[in-house]
């Protein structure tokens, strides 16, 4: 995704040096360019601290219900951080939720952002926090992926692949 937008940011400035009249913007646009494909490669090497690894939903037969989708989170940062959103294209919405233990059955909670310790791996999961989906917009077969993009408060936005299993 980094080297995609600078791959864009590339094109860009051709079209423009070859379209524009004015001199000034064929030196300012290339510089700026280069300036900005650097920013987005320091980010890039900032999200290395934090990985994504082994997410998944189970099949589902029909559109329109809720899913819970889990996944592994490890931060190898030296300060916390926290999950606060998920966009996925197979789903409408997504919630944070946890699972609240109290008196009778366990019961899921929406939460405004799942908690991700320092130096530590946290583990996503149907018992535990975990990202629901809601309003599936498909049915989902087994050994169907798709993508989704996890947001994170420090990290920012990471990319991940989602396995649909049985
Ligand atoms: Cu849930």
């Amino acid at each position: 995704m980094p080297f995609e937008r600078g791959l864009h940011c590339a094109v860009a400035c051709r079209n423009i040096k070859c379209n524009s009249v004015k001199y000034g913007s064929w030196i300012a646009l290339p510089l700026f360019c280069l300036i900005s494909t650097f920013g987005v490669m320091r980010n890039a090497v900032a999200n290395e601290s934090l990985a994504i690894v082994d997410a998944r939903v189970a099949a589902v037969d029909k559109a329109g219900g809720d899913l819970p989708l889990t996944m592994t989170i490890k931060n190898e940062a030296d300060s916390a951080d926290a999950l606060l959103r998920v966009r996925c294209p197979v789903a409408n919405f997504s919630e944070r939720h946890t699972v609240d233990r109290g008196e009778g059955a366990p019961a899921m909670r929406s939460i405004s952002n799942i908690p991700v310790p320092a130096k530590g791996t946290l583990e996503l999961k149907r018992d535990g926090y975990h990202v629901m989906l809601l309003q599936l917009r498909q049915a989902l077969t087994p050994g169907e992926t798709f993508k989704c993009a996890v947001v994170f408060q420090k990290a920012g936005t990471i990319e991940t692949e989602v396995q649909v299993q049985k």
